[in-house]
């Protein structure tokens, strides 16, 4: 039988978990059953069981940071606490890593409770705003707006070939926004008439570019066309310290079988999950330290998420 980790990694590359936040949030969440499920006897078994969950599920969606800065930061906070712990005193350390966890997991959602602040003060009343795939983040911010009493239209692209643009436009629809679900092609259409695009991030690069899902860079050239602001909506944690050292972005490729399931003979087929946007269409990053320009987004991000990251120690 699989162990919950793994169970829990097959749901996130299989997209039954999906979006950055909602993936760094039960990837730590496994990381406690991790913690709970192992039959190691001392410290050191047990951090190795740690380390092989860590890889487990990093690995399953290889194009997400903020899923493996907090895996690295529970990592780093396991490795400092184990060096001032007797090595047999495994019940404290389980103790004291798992509740590390779920303070992380509350931080992160103080996080989103600010960046809605910052996020719905810059929509005004009677905006029409352009979407793309899902993001918890940004239909937080739409919906936060609304809950304001502002008047607002959504044009929710549906993101072939997974169609998470659903997702966006059923939650909008529950909360009582008033939302479109589009064809991605009909982007251009809205953008004549639009106020502002917000789409998510999967990842920030040390250059302030944006990785998020395939379509949007596309978005953003066209909101650059038609004058319209593009924002990402992204805690810092979305930030990759590896840019800084060159390491490029990983963009994950996905199966061919979500384009086409039954191909005709010789035609290939391509289905990469996201694509960059360069810092230059970007106005700005909502995060939860206020609106960050992409030359900024580095070092706030790392004031941020110095306090632990594996990658800088
Ligand atoms: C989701 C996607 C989202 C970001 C941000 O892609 O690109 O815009 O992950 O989401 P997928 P959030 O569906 O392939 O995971 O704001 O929820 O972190």
């Amino acid at each position: 039988m699989p162990s919950r980790v793994e169970k829990l990694a097959r749901d996130i590359k299989a997209l039954r978990i999906q979006g950055a936040r909602n993936i760094a949030k039960s990837a730590v969440l496994g990381l406690n059953y991790a913690i709970s499920d192992s039959k190691a006897k001392n410290i050191d078994g047990l951090k190795a069981d740690m380390i092989k969950a860590v890889f487990a599920l990093s690995a399953a969606r290889p194009t997400e940071p903020m899923l493996r800065n907090y895996l690295g930061k529970s990592i780093a906070f396991a490795g400092a606490e184990a060096s001032s712990l007797r090595i047999g005193d495994v019940a404290k350390f389980r103790r004291l890593v798992s509740e590390k966890n779920l303070q992380m997991v509350k931080e992160m959602d103080e996080d989103l409770e600010k960046l809605k602040r910052h996020g719905s003060a810059l929509i005004s009343d009677g905006m029409t705003i352009v979407t793309h795939c899902h993001s918890s983040t940004v239909t937080g911010v739409i919906i936060s707006a609304h809950k304001q009493g502002k008047k607002l239209e959504v044009f929710a692209c549906e993101t072939r070939p997974r169609f998470q643009g659903r997702i966006t436009a059923a939650e909008l629809a529950k909360a009582g926004v008033n939302v479109t679900l589009s064809v991605d092609m009909a982007a251009d259409r809205h953008l004549k008439k639009a106020d502002l695009v917000l789409v998510g991030a999967d990842a920030i690069t040390a250059t302030g570019d944006l990785i998020n899902k395939v379509g949007t860079s596309g978005l953003a050239h066209l909101a650059h066309l038609h004058d319209v602001s593009f924002f990402s909506c992204a805690e810092t944690y979305k930030y990759d310290p590896l840019t800084r050292y060159g390491v490029r972005e990983k963009i994950e490729e996905r199966g061919p079988e979500e384009v086409w399931d039954a191909p005709a003979r010789r035609v290939k087929i391509t289905n990469p999950a996201f694509d960059a946007t360069a810092a230059r269409y970007i106005d700005g990053y909502i995060t939860e330290v206020g609106i960050v320009p992409p030359s900024a987004i580095a070092e706030a991000a790392m004031k941020k998420i110095r306090g632990g990251n594996y990658a800088e120690q």
